[in-house]
């Protein structure tokens, strides 16, 4: 991976105050999110009758990091 490409930023803020969401779509936006992932979870989110979150797609990768599967 060349570092030299990579962008920096910190994401600071209290509870509920839109860190993940905000992370989600600039992983979305920048292309950075591995492939078929934004289906996926928009797909999870239309079998529970939720609404789609960018933050979700932290706690996908979240799960997938546990897994060990990323
Ligand atoms: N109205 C509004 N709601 C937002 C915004 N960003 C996030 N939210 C909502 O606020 C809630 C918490 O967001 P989340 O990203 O999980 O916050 P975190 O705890 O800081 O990671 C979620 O229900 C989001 O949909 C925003 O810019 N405007
Ligand atoms: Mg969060």
């Amino acid at each position: 991976m060349n570092t030299e490409n990579h962008f920096k930023i910190v994401i600071v803020g209290h509870v509920d105050h839109g860190k993940s969401t905000i992370i989600g779509r600039l992983l979305s936006d920048t292309g950075s999110l591995p492939n078929g992932r934004l289906e996926q979870v928009k797909e999870m989110c239309r079998k529970n009758s939720r609404p789609f979150e960018y933050a979700f797609l932290l706690d996908a990768l979240k799960n997938e990091q546990r897994q060990g599967s990323l």
